[in-house]
């Protein structure tokens, strides 16, 4: 099977890594070869750019410095690990993705689209996502599940975490904006649900997705056979 490339994103304590391990799981059991990765981070350069991103210790260079940053950290994640996963025919959930970028540096960060846009495209060299589950919900009920987390031993707050309740429903409008001009890669999915349901609607909108993939392989064969 040719590899499939589905990203998850939304705002803070969404459920986007829950719902990666739910359908791991579900993938896995149908015998698909899975990986999990996330953003910022995912490759061992990555992940030493992550630290520096979410600790804060960028904050004071500027959301321009930050953006060049995560750009820096996607394209050493989209080369040393999701494209080589993806020509190996698995399936990669990403917890966050360019979209990410486009909401928290674009839209909140007030940077120019055009900017925007001319990081995402070198630092994604053409990985565009297959599907991408937009998991929405009040900003105030992802922030609380975050902050629930932090208090079971997760450290404090991280660098977004801590922004206003408007800067996160401003996302949560964003996010929606994007589902809306891309209709066909994001799909809204209501985060705020029990974690299972939500899992149930996701499975459905990836599994066309796998079946194509299926017959888009048997028809490539046929053709090469006939
Ligand atoms: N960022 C990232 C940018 O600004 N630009 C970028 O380009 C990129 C890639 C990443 C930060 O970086 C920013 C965005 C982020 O602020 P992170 O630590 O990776 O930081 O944070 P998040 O991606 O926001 O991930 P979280 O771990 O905070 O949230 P998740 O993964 O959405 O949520 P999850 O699954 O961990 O669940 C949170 C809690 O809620 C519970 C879980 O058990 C957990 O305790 N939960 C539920 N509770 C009730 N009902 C459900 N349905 C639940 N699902 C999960």
């Amino acid at each position: 099977m040719k590899g499939r490339f589905i990203t998850f994103e939304g705002g803070e304590g969404a459920g986007k890594s829950t719902q990666i391990q739910y359908l791991a799981e579900a993938l896995r059991t149908r015998g698909y070869d899975v990986v999990m990765t996330r953003e910022p981070g995912g490759s061992p350069g990555a992940e030493a750019v992550r630290h520096v991103l979410l600790s804060g210790a960028a904050e004071e260079f500027g959301v321009r410095m930050e953006a060049i940053l995560f750009a820096a950290a996607r394209s050493d994640h989209v080369e040393e690990l999701i494209r080589p996963a993806i020509d190996a025919g698995k399936i990669v959930l990403c917890d966050r993705f360019m979209d990410s970028s486009r909401v928290y540096q674009g839209v909140t960060g007030n940077l120019e689209p055009e900017f925007v846009s001319a990081l995402e495209r070198v630092a994604i060299n053409g990985m565009v996502p297959d599907l991408t589950i937009i998991l929405d919900l009040p900003a105030e009920v992802g922030l609380a599940r975050a902050r629930a987390r932090s208090g079971g031993g997760r450290a404090d707050p991280d660098r977004y975490e801590k922004e206003a309740l408007a800067v996160h429903e401003k996302r949560r409008e964003a996010f929606l904006d994007l589902a809306a001009k891309e209709p066909g890669r994001c799909k809204v999915v209501d985060g705020n649900q029990p974690a299972d349901a939500i899992a149930q609607s996701i499975e459905k909108l990836v599994h066309p997705l796998l079946d194509d993939a299926a017959s888009s392989d048997t028809d490539h064969a046929g053709a090469q056979q006939s």
